[in-house]
């Protein structure tokens, strides 16, 4: 995989609270971390632009079950769950698209109410690849949403996990994507160039 400078990484939610440890932490959620030291070596290294999400909830957002919703409250604006983990090699020049960040909407798309697909053009990215968490949502609605946007989507499928509340459920996202014109990359295909 050759990276051009206008190709763009968008690293996906990789937040404490869907770590291990997190209030709605993803199974395998930190092993993704080391992974996406390693790829943004190389977007950087190429002069990409590196954009990261992330959940941002207000308190009383939507999807938490005391408001009705399907989730334990997480990635409240502003608090130690919300945060990036440490673990992560983030440039000081990433962009950062903070999503659902109002009590009435919830998004789990980079692309949902925010600029990330302008910015992509901004940038002269066609090209993006994506990886994070988790699989079967945040993931999942990003690379749908940038498939519809019309980029080029390559998911970097040694870099995500599923919170899977249904067995199978990340493979079914996998499957998706797929079919949505995504391919799928690991390190091996940036390695040993
Ligand atoms: C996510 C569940 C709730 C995600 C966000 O980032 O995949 N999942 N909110
Ligand atoms: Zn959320």
């Amino acid at each position: 995989m050759e990276l051009q400078a206008n190709d763009a990484l968008i690293i996906v939610d990789v937040q404490n609270d869907f770590l291990p440890g997190g209030s709605l932490a993803v199974p395998e959620g930190d092993q993704v971390l080391p992974v996406l030291n390693e790829y943004l070596q190389y977007f950087t290294q190429a002069g990409c632009a590196v954009f990261a999400t992330r959940d941002w909830h207000p308190e009383n957002h939507c999807s938490f079950r005391e408001q009705g919703g399907p989730w334990p409250p997480h990635c409240i604006a502003n608090t130690a769950g919300a945060a990036f983990s440490e673990a992560l090699a983030l440039p000081a020049e990433a962009t950062i698209i903070s999503k659902a960040t109002t009590a009435d909407r919830d998004a789990y798309s980079g692309f949902e109410d925010t600029d990330l697909a302008e910015r992509c053009r901004d940038a002269g990215s066609r090209e993006l690849f994506i990886g994070g968490l988790a699989t079967d949502y945040c993931v999942l609605n990003t690379v749908l949403d940038a498939c519809r946007e019309g980029f080029s989507v390559h998911v970097l499928g040694d870099a995500i996990r599923a919170v899977n509340v249904e067995a199978g459920d990340g493979d079914r996202a996998i499957e998706q994507m797929k079919q949505s014109g995504a391919d799928f990359l690991t390190l091996e295909d940036f390695r040993h160039q």
